[in-house]
């Protein structure tokens, strides 16, 4: 009896070679005019780009000047490049020029749930209107904040917005700090992978209800086996507005950090990036709760937004290009990926032979 060795036991388990090229692809990256980098301003974390008569939307975070991070004893001094933040929109006639439009949606006044931040957007236009969803964050902004999700409505891409007038989702209740310093990792208990921060929002209209995807961030998060203990999580709401209720479920990804999820035939599907032993992995969940993994990427795009085509037949029809940002240069920028299709000339396809 041949000898099998547990890799090949568990390729033949999860039907690895049974399994074309259909959830592989590789990346490029081009910069887009008008949203280039520039000095002072930090543009981030840009949404899906849709199309509204003929022309490209997406939304982003937008601050200004450079941050000095916590413990400077100033609580009105920027902590982070998404601190202080405003929420603005760019158009494009063919996804390549880009065209700022203007502001958006500015923090409220000082007391409200987004007094501070509003920031990491993402777009869904459903029913003639147009649905936001961002991360908030009230002042002061300390290590041990807890951040919550804000949503806000508008009949056109241009607003006005009128935003909600509680936060769509919070944080878990679940954790208890461990003493009063402004430390972040120590806890008495971690409580729930959301227990303090809910990020990375991304609405999807889904069986007739509404599927709020989000990164879940841990009180004393800790670095595990691929990186740091970051999950994703869903909250499902009968109507657009909520209440939404977390899935008993959740998480729903045991690693990847920015929401990446598209429609694919009746599911839902995900890459996810940068954190846990499941960074660069395809996956797939008919019923958008439970994910399997489908295939393995070299690297992906950060803070993605692809562009939504309503393609859904194939299984990356909804990852064509978008625009995702550029963090390793001292301002932040927005630049656009694209699926590159030319490796599929390296898979020889079984019809090749016959
Ligand atoms: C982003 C997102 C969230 C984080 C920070 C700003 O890429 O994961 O929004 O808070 O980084």
């Amino acid at each position: 009896m041949k000898k099998e060795s547990a890799a090949t036991k568990r390729a033949k388990e999860r039907g690895y070679f049974d399994r074309g090229p259909e959830w592989y692809c590789e990346f490029t990256y081009e910069k887009v005019k008008g949203l280039e980098s520039e000095e002072g301003i930090h543009r981030r974390d840009p949404t899906s780009v849709i199309l509204v008569d003929g022309t490209y939307y997406t939304w982003y975070t937008k601050s200004y000047g450079a941050h000095v991070g916590f413990g400077t004893g100033d609580l009105e001094a920027k902590t982070f490049p998404w601190d202080q933040s405003e929420i603005w929109y760019a158009s494009s006639p063919d996804g390549e020029v880009w065209k700022e439009e203007g502001l958006a949606l500015a923090p409220s006044e000082r007391e409200a749930y987004d007094d501070r931040s509003v920031f990491t957007p993402e777009i869904l236009a459903w029913d003639g209107k147009f649905y936001l969803v961002y991360q908030c964050v009230q002042h002061p902004y300390l290590r041990r904040t807890k951040n919550t999700i804000g949503m806000a409505v508008a009949e056109s891409p241009a607003g006005p917005w009128r935003k909600l007038d509680a936060p769509l989702l919070k944080a878990s209740d679940t954790g208890k700090w461990k003493g009063d310093s402004d430390n972040r990792f120590l806890v008495e208990e971690k409580g729930d992978f959301d227990s303090q921060k809910v990020h990375d929002p991304v609405l999807f209209p889904f069986k007739g209800k509404f599927y709020l995807y989000y990164k879940g961030e841990r009180m004393g998060e800790e670095m595990y086996m691929g990186g740091r203990e970051t999950k994703w999580g869903v909250a499902i709401a009968d109507s657009i507005e909520g209440p939404y209720v977390k899935s008993e479920y959740n998480p729903v990804s045991n690693s990847g950090h920015e929401t990446l999820l598209w429609p694919y035939k009746d599911g839902m599907a995900a890459l996810l990036c940068t954190d846990g032993m499941e960074r660069n992995t395809m996956q797939y969940a008919e019923d958008g709760i439970n994910f399997e993994i489908m295939g393995a990427v070299k690297t992906t795009p950060e803070a993605a937004g692809p562009f939504r085509s309503g393609e859904k037949d194939t299984p990356l029809a909804g990852l064509e290009w978008g625009l995702c940002h550029d963090v390793s240069t001292p301002w932040n920028h927005i630049i656009k990926f694209r699926r590159d299709e030319s490796l599929k000339e390296y898979f020889v396809s079984k019809d090749t032979y016959e």
